[in-house]
């Protein structure tokens, strides 16, 4: 194993029913169309990957004027303090690492291959994903459809680990191979005694949190598919985003009270 410091962090995949007000839902939602969903359809056969923007281009590009505009909602949820739990008092969140999603399946737009988030802070650095649907998921939009058990398939999650480098930080050419066909990953959870994915359903307002050592992507089992919104907020402890700048990682954080 190439990396020198530990990657651990408690296995978390929780969902939190109820944790955002419908209305607040609808206002980040609206905001995302609003900067997202002006978008063209690309010239047919070129498919629409870029479908998502990190908080940190947003601001550079003036489409956020404030980081509190997207994140500002989380102080009046239990979303803090569930993570805190896993993570330690001081938790931020990283800026580039936070995205809006607009899934357009009628601009022709990509479902995200199966992937551990490992490969977005690296692996020694406890991560937590906040992913906040911003409509209904898993019946008429596809939700993520995410794996039950930490560190599966076992060959993926050792293939993760043995591209990154000793800092366990994946240089930019090293992620590209990251992400496996969905068809692959379903193949192999049938060869389990005990069916290893879910794709949860869930309404505006819950919210899924999962740390970086978890498979998963888009949820491709929906007979057709429509447009879903969504925001995937990263959180790391304080002493976490003091170590990936010094790394050369990341450098826009905001501490999350
Ligand atoms: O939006 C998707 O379908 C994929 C999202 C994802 O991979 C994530 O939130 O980490
Ligand atoms: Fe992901």
């Amino acid at each position: 194993m190439p990396t020198s410091v530990p990657y651990s962090c408690p296995p978390t995949l929780e969902i939190v029913r109820g944790a955002v007000p419908a209305g607040t839902v609808a206002g980040i939602c609206a905001e995302v169309r609003r900067v997202l969903g002006e978008r063209d359809r690309l010239p047919d056969g070129q498919a629409e990957i870029l479908w998502s923007l990190d908080l940190a281009r947003m601001m550079r590009l003036g489409a956020l004027k404030h980081p509190a505009h997207i994140l500002g909602f989380l102080k009046d949820t239990v979303l803090p303090a569930f993570c805190r739990d896993v993570l330690g008092p001081d938790i931020a969140c990283c800026l580039a690492g936070t995205f809006v999603r607009d899934f357009r399946p009628d601009l022709g737009s990509e479902p995200a291959r199966m992937h551990f988030d490992a490969n977005v802070l690296g692996l020694s650095v406890p991560m937590l994903n906040v992913w906040v649907p911003l409509n209904d998921v898993g019946r008429d939009a596809p939700g993520l459809t995410m794996a039950t058990r930490p560190h599966w398939p076992r060959a993926h999650w050792d293939k993760v680990v043995a591209a990154a480098d000793r800092n366990g930080l994946f240089p930019t050419g090293a992620r590209a191979g990251l992400a496996f066909p969905y068809e692959e990953i379903v193949a192999l959870a049938h060869e389990e005694a005990e069916w290893p994915l879910v794709d949860p359903e869930l309404v505006a307002g819950d919210v899924l949190v999962f740390d970086h050592q978890h498979i998963h992507g888009t949820q491709m089992s929906l007979a057709t598919a429509g447009r879903r919104s969504s925001l995937e907020i990263r959180l790391v402890s304080v002493e976490s985003a003091r170590r990936l700048k010094a790394l050369g990682g990341p450098q826009e954080f905001v501490i999350i009270r």
